[in-house]
This record gives C-alpha cells, sequence and structure tokens, in this order.
C-alpha cells in the first residue's frame, strides 16, 4: 500500500464520514503524500490531520477539480450531497447535482493523467420493483437494470457509474466503481438531518436513556429489511478493489440483514434499556427490503464485509455517546450540524 506510485492520493469528501476515516487509514499505513479535499470549511471537517494537505474546494467547479487532481496517482472519489433516508427524500436535486463533482473530476482525472480513479456509488442504485419485499432480496449486481433507481440520489449514482465506464471505454482511464451499502460508524453524522438509521436509532436510545423518558419513534413500520456496513470494512474494501482488475460495478455491504426493529433491539440491548416503540408511518422509509448479495466479490476478492452488526453498532453507540455528552457540555470536537448545503 505504500510503495511509490501509491503515494500520491487525494481523496474527495475528506471532510465527511468516509473520507476522514479513509484519510486516517492511508496515514496509518504510511502514505506520505495525501491531499485532503471537501467543501466544508476546515473547522466543520469531521476529522482533518496536520501532515496532510487539507484543501477546502468546491469541487462543483472544474477549476477546482483540477487543483485536486494535477499531480496525483490515485483519486478516491468520495464527494457528494448526500444522508439517509430523511436527507435524500427531501433533496433529490441537490442529490442530482453531484453530477457536477463526478463529471468535472472525470474530466480533471483525464487532464492530469491519473493513472487510477474510485467513485463511489450506492446500493440506491438498484431497480426499486427489485426491493418491495420485507423479506430482504439480496441483491446482485444486475439487478440495477432494467434501471429504476432510487429517485434523485440514486438516478445520479447510476449514471455516473456509466460515465466511469465510458470514461474507462473511450479514454484509457481506469476506473473502479463500488456500491456501498448503509455504511455505519465511529465519526458518522449522528444528527442533523442526514443521519442513517444506526446512528439515528443510537441516538435515540441514548436520549432516552439520558433523559429518563424511556420511549423511541420509529420512521416506518419496523418491517423494513437493511444491511448495515462497518466502516472498517468499507475503508478495507475500497482498498480492494481500487487495487483489483474488477471493471464492473460491485458491491460493497454486509450481507447480514436485519429489520429495523431487530437495529432497535440491538441497541436497547448495548444501552441496557427497554423502550416503548412508537412508529411514525409519515416518515421517510426508502426501499422495504434490502441486502447485498456478495458472490461476485467473493469471487474476485475471497472477501467481504464481516464485522456483525453487533460489534460494530457497539462500537457506534459508545462513540455517539461520548459525543452526546460532550455536545451537552457544550464542548468542541464534537461532529457538526449537518454539511453546508450547496447553492
Ligand atoms: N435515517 C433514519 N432515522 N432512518 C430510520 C429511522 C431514523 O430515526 N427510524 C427508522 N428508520 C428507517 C428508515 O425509514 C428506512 O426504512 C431505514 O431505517 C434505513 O434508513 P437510512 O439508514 O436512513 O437509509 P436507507 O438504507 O433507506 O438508504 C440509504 O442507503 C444507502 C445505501 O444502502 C441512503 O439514504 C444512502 O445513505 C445510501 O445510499
Amino acid at each position: 500500500m505504500a510503495e511509490k506510485t501509491r503515494d500520491l492520493i487525494v481523496v474527495t469528501g475528506a471532510g465527511g464520514f468516509i473520507g476522514g476515516s479513509l484519510v486516517a487509514e492511508l496515514r496509518k499505513r504510511g502514505c506520505k503524500s495525501i491531499r485532503a479535499v471537501d467543501i466544508k470549511p476546515f473547522e466543520q471537517w469531521y476529522q482533518r490531520f496536520d501532515d496532510v494537505e487539507n484543501l477546502s474546494l468546491d469541487l462543483n467547479l472544474k477549476e477546482n477539480c483540477e487543483t485536486a487532481a494535477k499531480d496525483m496517482q490515485e483519486i478516491y472519489n468520495l464527494a457528494a450531497n448526500m444522508g439517509g433516508m430523511g436527507f435524500i427524500e427531501h433533496n433529490k436535486a441537490l442529490c442530482m447535482l453531484s453530477v457536477l463533482i463526478n463529471t468535472h473530476m472525470l474530466q480533471a482525472a483525464l487532464k492530469y493523467g491519473v493513472p487510477r480513479y474510485f467513485f463511489s456509488s450506492s446500493a440506491c442504485v438498484y431497480n426499486g420493483d427489485k426491493q418491495k419485499t420485507f423479506e430482504p432480496p439480496s441483491l446482485k449486481e444486475e439487478d440495477a437494470y432494467p434501471a429504476l433507481a432510487e429517485d434523485g440520489y440514486g438516478w445520479e449514482k447510476l449514471f455516473s457509474e456509466r460515465m466511469c465506464r465510458h470514461y474507462r471505454e473511450d479514454y484509457g482511464l481506469t476506473t473502479r466503481v463500488a456500491r456501498f451499502h448503509n455504511v455505519y460508524g465511529p465519526w458518522g453524522t449522528w444528527y442533523g438531518g442526514r443521519e442513517k438509521a444506526p446512528a439515528a436509532i443510537c441516538r435515540k436510545v441514548i436520549e432516552a436513556k439520558l433523559s429518563g423518558k424511556h420511549e423511541i419513534s420509529i420512521w416506518g413500520s419496523g418491517t423494513q429489511t437493511r444491511s448495515f456496513m462497518f466502516i472498517d470494512d468499507c475503508i478495507k474494501g475500497m482498498d480492494l478493489i481500487m487495487r483489483s482488475n474488477i471493471l464492473e460495478p460491485i458491491n460493497l455491504g454486509s450481507s447480514e440483514a436485519v429489520t429495523i426493529n431487530q437495529l432497535v433491539d440491538l441497541a436497547e440491548e448495548i444501552g441496557g434499556i427497554k423502550l416503548k416503540r412508537s412508529y411514525d408511518l409519515t416518515a421517510p422509509k426508502g426501499v422495504n427490503g434490502r441486502n447485498s448479495d456478495n458472490t461476485l466479490i467473493q469471487k474476485y476478492l475471497q472477501w467481504e464485509p464481516s464485522t456483525p452488526l453487533r460489534i460494530g453498532l457497539e462500537r457506534t453507540y459508545r462513540w455517539i455517546y461520548d459525543q452526546y455528552q460532550a455536545r451537552e457540555r457544550g464542548e468542541a470536537g464534537v461532529v457538526r450540524e449537518s454539511a453546508p448545503i450547496v447553492s
């Protein structure tokens, strides 16, 4: 990993959850020349390291993508305007505008002859008709077509996946694409509107525990199914896929599907509490069921994300618990409100 050619690495979205965690891991592995880029002002970055080149740039703009890509050997393009169901259901146009980032980053990669390019796609590209059942359908890569992606966010990801393919086929740019399935862990957004279910449920359990009001409101019926991938698995998978010869978009997700009720069970167990549940059927729900079919990643890499949800959720709960208490004390250093919105 630390060999010379892999030393000039740019991570976009580095002020966010996955990007920040990737920069942390690259540093640990001894990479010396990391460029970290994010639209957020520095004080809002989730994790920031003084020994890397940090740039606060709006990557919707082509010239900023060129600044980001220049002289680099690898691009991990993780920048996007995104969030959990509560965000993507109400910000479809904004989610689609990430196409500017993805287009300009590909153009910049080509202009500066960057040898390798990683694009983080999403399970939201999958056909909605295949996710109507609450029995979690294991989605194979081919299930993205015929296309009926998640409105807004999913269509942008699908389009940008295809652009990566055509930049590879038409211009010889080496592109790698992974479809992330719901990523969670320490440093993930846990309040402010962009948080996904694992962080939101942990926060709600912690809130109930600390306030003494032993109730929880759950979005939907609680019977929706998902699989959740722990951040460490996501980081490892990205590295493996980037270095592989896998040409087509591939699932990067856990295959341990649970219902949202089971997710709440786990968070309650970790918190040592039982809560009275209510179900908000008007809240954003997304698809009824979704799981990652890992046949292909096993075939190519003999590996798949395997951190048990119980283990990953416990680490996440403890981290959010500390953040929650720090915020209550008004201390700095906690994850800020949701990322600023691009105009
Ligand atoms: N965010 C959130 N907050 N979701 C909740 C809550 C809550 O308090 N209570 C129950 N849920 C339910 C949602 O209604 C949904 O059915 C399920 O948990 C998962 O919600 P999520 O974690 O926000 O996001 P999704 O898995 O539906 O969709 C996400 O998929 C990823 C890819 O797998 C997307 O929002 C993207 O973050 C991402 O592409």
